[in-house]
């Protein structure tokens, strides 16, 4: 979703906040701009890729050494070359960009308009620039005019705001969305993402809500929305800026995939006392609830199979969005664990939020550090593999996987688990040596209009997460079953030739699985199987290694799944790493 970048320094700022905003391009985006000043605004913006804009506006030719670029992701108002930021106050005053929802734009518009002010675009964000121009006619210090402007806006925001009469600062102010300060040398930076600075500092102050900071080269003050002045703490961001290169691979998805066994390890290498506090509050639960969307909806559900087979603990999963109408029976002896790669999945938020006005203590997993999510929680566990660009989810997939199976060892003291989970991301690396042959049967079944993921226990949350990522990778209708579940409806759509991926590894799921399969074959179903060994009724094998212990397939399995979406969007000619009307974190309910 929109990104934010503000630069100020000694340097020319256009070509560092060009770089940040490529560096963003990963969490989605229709429109882009940059304003710098130098004597006066400088603004230049459009539709597009950034690259593309780039050859049109030449935005690393900008002059001044301070500035402001967006991403924007349309919300309110269209895909128009006005409506991206930066957004200017209608006598060239004030100069904003603005990541989030104004729920109360029509009234402020409507006000600032009776007061005289034009409008320029149909955005809600338009209204911070006319606001903080208004609030300058009756207030001398940046400081005072900022606190009139939060007082005035509902909704959440992010914003970023430079004046023309004090243009060695750039203020910014959160709300509800992530803003992170980067602190460098005779420089400084604002920003949505750590992406944002990370190749010039790893110092960071990470905001928390309803915080205002005004930022000059080399000071940085926060305060409060009341105005009360805060002191805070840079803190040092472990990722680097080799995390952002593709290295040899041609996209990020797949270098993500292959980074996997050293994600996994990195993920392991918990400090051992965090993880039994972790696992002691989840003991201690009188219910446990657990909650995701997406791809750490299916972590969430592995979860739940996990505990109840290995430690018998109950737990109810449910899908974040749907918390409002669900009436959970959450109360003070609740614990919630929600699981989210961003931390900044709206939905996710807004269970937390909801569940906390419960009583329910929130406890959860997340790998972004310094995310709202981590913010919102009692206790927060990372995942530690790294920077996912790609905009599907694959190497933080199973990294939050391992974390839950590591979690749930030490809720059961299953020591003999933990060794094999341990030795998981060698498996790992067994799995991605069969990636010529996924290839070849995603190319084989180039032409299929829909596929079905089948798998029983613990495999049913991957089989959804493998028909997820052929969804999102390769467009290609894709349905994700209890492979018990099929003939009770579906086998109706089963007809020659059509793919069924089958989750069928050598445990106790094994021969049930196969039944199923035999069904489905008996129907014209083209069976693909994913298990250590071939079996007459696979019509295609997909190999993986086999395990000293069954409970650990569902990690090692999702990586042929992850291989055949790639090469499926490979093969149509897609880009894999930025699939259309996805982003990589959903901030909007
Ligand atoms: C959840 C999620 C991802 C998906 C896509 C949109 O994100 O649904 O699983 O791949 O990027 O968001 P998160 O809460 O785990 O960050």
């Amino acid at each position: 979703m929109c990104g934010i970048i503000g630069y100020i320094g000694e340097r020319n700022a256009s070509p560092i906040l060009f770089e940040a905003l490529r560096r963003m391009e990963y969490r989605g985006y229709d429109s882009a701009g940059i304003a710098t000043f130098d004597d006066n605004f400088i603004i230049k913006k459009g539709i597009g890729k950034i690259s593309d804009l780039d050859k049109e506006l030449n935005f690393r030719e900008m002059q001044g050494t301070a500035g402001m670029g967006h991403t924007r992701w349309a919300t309110h108002g269209g895909v128009t070359k006005e409506n991206a930021h930066p957004h200017w106050s209608c006598r060239g005053e004030v100069v904003i960009v603005h990541n989030g929802i104004i729920e109360n734009y029509s009234g402020l518009r409507e006000f600032l308009s009776s007061r005289g002010h034009k409008f320029t675009s149909s955005t809600d964000s338009e209204v911070i620039a006319h606001l903080l121009e208004e609030a300058m006619k009756n207030h001398q210090d940046l400081k005072s005019a900022a606190l009139s402007v939060v007082a005035s806006l509902k909704g959440s925001y992010a914003f970023l705001a430079m004046t023309r009469s004090k243009p060695d600062t750039i203020i910014g102010a959160r709300k509800d969305v992530p803003l992170i300060v980067g602190i460098g040398r005779g420089e400084n930076f604002l920003s949505s993402d750590v992406f944002g600075f990370i190749d010039r500092t790893n110092q960071a102050i990470f905001m928390d809500n309803k915080e205002i900071a005004l930022v000059t080269k080399d000071q940085v003050e926060f305060f409060d929305f009341t105005g009360k002045s805060i002191s805070k703490k840079p803190a040092t961001v472990a990722w680097e800026v080799s995390d952002f290169s593709k290295k040899e691979f041609l996209h990020f998805t797949l270098k993500e995939i292959h980074e996997q066994p050293l994600a996994i390890r990195q993920t392991l290498s918990q400090e051992v006392e965090a993880v039994r506090e972790f696992a002691s509050l989840i003991l201690k639960a009188k219910n446990l609830f657990i909650t995701g969307c997406g791809t750490s909806f299916h972590a969430a559900l592995l979860m739940k199979y996990l505990l109840a087979r290995k430690a018998k603990i109950r737990s109810e999963v449910f899908l974040s969005s749907e918390i409002e109408h669900q009436k959970y029976l959450m109360d003070g002896d609740s614990v919630l664990l929600a699981i989210s790669q961003s931390g900044e999945t709206a939905d996710v938020l807004s269970a937390v939020s909801e569940a906390k006005s419960r009583g329910v203590k929130v406890i959860s997993i997340a790998n972004v550090m310094g995310c709202s999510l981590a913010r919102e929680s009692f206790k927060t566990l990372y995942t530690r593999c790294g920077p996912e660009i790609g905009v599907a989810a694959t190497k933080s997939f199973t990294s939050q996987v391992a974390l839950l199976y590591l979690i749930a060892s030490e809720a059961c003291s299953d020591l003999a688990m933990r060794k094999f989970l341990i030795e998981s991301p060698d498996y790992v690396e067994q799995a991605l040596e069969f990636e010529a042959r996924v290839q070849e049967i995603a190319y084989k079944y180039m032409n299929a209009n829909d596929f079905y993921f089948v798998g029983r226990g613990d495999h049913y949350p991957i089989a959804l997460e493998g028909a997820l990522k052929l969804k999102e990778l390769s467009y290609v209708h894709a349905e994700g079953m209890a492979a018990g579940e099929f003939k009770h409806g579906t086998l109706a759509l089963i007809e020659k030739g059509t793919p069924v991926v089958l989750m069928n590894p050598p445990d106790e799921t094994y021969v049930q699985t196969l039944n199923n399969a035999m069904e489905l074959k008996a129907r014209g179903a083209s069976v693909i199987g994913i298990s250590t060994r071939p079996n007459a009724c696979y019509d295609d094998f997909l190999q993986i290694p086999e395990l000293p212990t069954g409970i650990l397939y569902p990690i090692v399995e999702s990586v042929p799944l992850q291989m055949l979406a790639y090469f499926s969007s490979i093969g149509r000619k897609l880009d894999p790493d930025y699939p259309r009307n996805l982003a990589k974190s959903v901030t909007v309910i």
